[in-house]
C-alpha cells in the first residue's frame, strides 16, 4: 500500500487501482464520459488497451478473457448507448460464471434523474443481469470500490460487475491512499463431508462424475485427474465445458448439453450416484429439466446459492472446485471393481458417437464431419477454438477432442457473435497458440468488424465461416414445429471473400472437402487473420438429420 502525496485525478486513481490488481489489458470502446481513465492509461504501458469497434465485442472478448487466465476480464464503455451495446456479454459472463468488471461512464451526480445526456439507470438496467452492479459516488472511495468489484467477480461463484463512473468522480483531483491487491478467500470442504462422499462411493454401482463451473486452477485439474482414474470414474462435461477434462482419456465419456448422445442420457438415467463438481445442472445440461432429480446428487459448488437451488442434493459440498478436487484425490480410492464395465461401455459409446460418421450420399458441399476429424489430426494440444451460437456448433462440439483446460471458448448461453471477439482476445492473450474460430454465416455477421480490430492489433487467428445460408438452429425448430412454413430464416450473404479482403485478411473459400485441409495450412502459416469460408450443405441439418 502506498501513499500519494500527489493530487491525481480520479481516473489516475482508477487505473492505478486496475493495475496493483493485476490487470494487463483492457477492451473498449471509447467515450468522452470516461477521457481521465483514456488518458490515465497513457502513463500506464503495463496496461494494454485494445479499442475494439462495437461494445458487444469488447466484452465478449473480456469474458473470454476471463475465461481464459480465471482474472476478470476488463472492459469500459461509455454511457447509455455503450452500456446498452456492451449488455451483452455482461449476460454471458453472468450465465457462463465468468469474473468480469464492466466500467460504464455516468452523468454528473448533481444531473441525475434529469435523464441527462445518455442517463441510464444500471442498477435497474443491470440489475438482473449482474453479479453486482455499484457506482463510485466519491473519488475518495475509489479503490474501497474497485477492491469490492474485484472480489465479488471472483468469489464463490465467478461472475460479472458493473460499476458507474459519475464524471465529477472521473474529472476530479484529490489525494487518496491505494488499496493492496485483493485476495480471495478460497472455501475448503468440511472432512465429515468429504468422508461421506468416500462412504457413498463406496456402496455405488453405477457412478457418473459430471463436471463443470469455473475457477479451475493446473494444480485443482491435475487432482481432478488423479481422483477421476484411482476411482476409475466415468466423467462428463457439462455444456461447453469440455476442456475441464482431457476427451481422450479413457475416463471421459461425452457432454451434457445439444446433441447429446442418447446413450449417454440414458446412462445419467441409470447412474445410482451422481457427483457432480462444479455444473449447476442448467437447462441446457439437465435437458429442459428432466435427466435429474431422481439419482442420488452430491453437489459439489463454491456458492451456497447453487446447492439445492434447483436439485436436491443428498451431500451438498461447498467448496472451490479446485480445492475439492485436491482434497478428493486425498482420500484413499475405492473398489472400483463393480463399475469397470460401465466406465468402459461409457467410454465405448463415446468414441462411437464422436467419430464422424461417412457423409450423406447426397450430401452437398463440404463434410464438417471430416474438417473435424482433420482438426482433430492437426491441431496442437493446447490450441484454442472458439465458438458462437447455430447449429454449426453441434459438429464442434460432438466431433473435436478438446484436451486441456481453457481451450474451449463457447458462450453457455448460446450467444450469437461470442466466437469471432472471443478468438481475438485469445490470440492477443496468448499470441504462440493456435486460435481458431468458428461461425455460423448468421453468428459471423454479428461482429465482422471486429476482423478491423484482429489486424489493428496482429491477431493472427483463423475464423472458419460455415455457409449455409440461413439460421439453421431457427430453420430446424421451424421444420419441427411448423414443417414447411420457413419464416425470417433465409439469408442473403455477402461475398466473405471480399469482405475479410477488404480489412486486409487472407481469405479463401472451400466447396469441397478435399480442399479444407491445404486452405487450413495455408490460414494457419499467412502471419495475418485468416477467413476460411466453409460452403456447406443447407439440408444437412445436424449431423445425423437432413432438412429433406
Ligand atoms: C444474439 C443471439 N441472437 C439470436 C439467437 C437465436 N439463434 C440461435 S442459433 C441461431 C442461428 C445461427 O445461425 P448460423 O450462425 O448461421 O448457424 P447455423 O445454425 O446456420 O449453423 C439464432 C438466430 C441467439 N442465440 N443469439
Ligand atoms: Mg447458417
Amino acid at each position: 500500500m502506498s501513499d500519494f502525496n500527489q493530487p491525481r485525478n480520479g481516473g489516475q486513481i482508477l487505473v492505478q487501482a486496475l493495475q496493483a490488481n493485476g490487470v494487463d489489458t483492457l477492451y473498449c470502446v471509447p467515450g468522452e464520459s470516461y477521457l481521465p481513465v483514456l488518458d490515465a492509461l497513457c502513463d500506464v504501458p503495463a496496461i494494454r488497451t485494445i479499442v475494439t469497434r462495437h461494445e458487444g465485442a469488447a466484452s465478449n472478448m473480456a469474458d473470454a478473457y476471463g475465461k481464459l487466465t480465471g482474472r476478470p476480464g476488463i472492459c469500459f464503455v461509455t454511457r447509455g448507448p455503450g452500456a446498452t451495446h456492451a449488455s451483452n456479454g455482461v449476460h454471458t459472463a453472468r450465465q457462463d460464471s465468468t469474473p468480469m468488471i464492466l466500467f460504464v461512464g455516468q452523468v454528473e451526480s448533481s444531473f441525475k434523474g434529469r435523464e441527462a445526456f445518455q442517463e441510464v439507470d444500471y442498477g435497474q438496467m443491470f440489475g438482473g443481469l449482474a453479479k453486482w452492479v455499484g457506482e463510485i459516488d466519491s473519488i475518495q472511495r475509489i479503490p474501497e470500490i474497485l477492491s469490492k468489484a474485484f472480489s465479488i467477480a471472483l468469489s464463490g461463484r465467478p461472475g460479472p460487475v458493473v460499476i458507474a463512473l459519475p464524471e465529477q468522480v472521473l474529472f476530479g483531483t484529490a489525494q487518496v491512499a491505494d488499496a493492496p491487491p485483493v485476495r480471495i478467500a478460497k472455501a475448503v470442504p468440511d472432512t465429515s463431508a468429504l468422508a461421506e462422499l468416500r462412504k457413498r462411493l463406496a456402496t455405488a454401482r453405477r457412478p457418473l462424475v459430471i463436471l463443470g463451473g469455473t475457477g479451475w486452477d493446473a494444480e485443482g485439474s491435475a487432482a481432478l485427474r488423479r481422483f477421476v482414474h484411482d476411482n476409475h470414474l466415468p466423467v462428463a462435461a457439462s455444456f461447453r465445458r469440455q476442456d475441464l477434462f482431457d476427451n481422450r482419456d479413457p475416463h471421459y465419456v461425452g457432454q451434457l448439453g445439444l446433441g447429446t448422445s442418447p446413450k449417454l442420457l440414458q446412462r445419467v438415467k441409470d447412474a445410482d450416484l451422481l457427483l457432480v463438481i462444479g455444473s449447476r445442472l442448467s437447462e441446457t445440461v439437465s435437458q429442459g429439466y428432466t435427466l435429474f432429480g431422481d439419482q442420488p446428487l452430491i453437489h459439489v459448488h463454491p456458492d451456497p446459492q447453487e446447492l439445492n437451488r434447483v436439485y436436491h442434493a443428498e451431500l451438498p459440498i461447498l467448496a472451490s472446485l479446485s480445492h475439492f478436487a485436491v482434497a478428493a484425490a486425498q482420500l484413499e480410492p475405492v473398489d472400483a471393481s463393480t463399475w469397470k464395465d460401465w466406465t468402459a461401455a461409457a467410454r465405448a459409446d463415446y468414441l462411437e458417437h464422436s467419430t464422424p460418421p461417412a457423409p450423406h450420399p447426397q450430401l452437398a458441399g463440404v463434410d464438417m464431419g471430416a474438417v473435424m476429424a482433420h482438426l482433430n489430426d492437426v491441431l496442437p494440444d493446447d490450441a484454442i477454438i472458439s465458438n458462437g451460437a447455430g447449429n454449426y456448433t453441434v459438429w464442434v462440439h460432438r466431433f473435436y477432442r478438446y484436451r486441456q483446460p481453457a481451450t474451449e471458448l463457447a458462450p453457455t448461453n448460446g450467444a450469437m457473435g461470442y466466437g469471432l471477439p472471443a478468438a481475438i482476445a485469445a490470440k492477443l492473450h496468448a499470441p504462440q497458440r493456435t486460435v481458431v474460430c468458428f461461425a455460423g454465416d448468421g453468428c459471423f455477421m454479428m461482429y465482422p468488424q471486429e476482423l478491423a480490430t484482429a489486424m489493428q492489433f496482429k491477431a493472427p487467428l483463423v475464423v472458419i465461416v460455415v455457409n449455409n445460408s440461413m439460421l439453421g438452429t431457427i430453420r430446424m425448430h421451424q421444420e419441427r414445429e411448423y414443417p414447411g412454413r420457413v419464416s425470417a430464416t433465409e439469408l442473403a450473404n455477402p461475398d466473405f471473400i471480399g469482405l475479410a479482403r477488404a480489412f486486409g485478411a487472407h481469405a479463401e473459400r472451400v466447396e469441397r472437402t478435399a480442399d479444407f485441409a491445404g486452405a487450413f495450412e495455408r490460414a494457419q502459416a499467412v502471419g495475418v487473420p485468416a477467413l476460411i469460408e466453409l460452403c456447406v450443405d443447407p439440408k444437412q441439418i445436424t449431423p445425423q438429420a437432413r432438412l429433406d
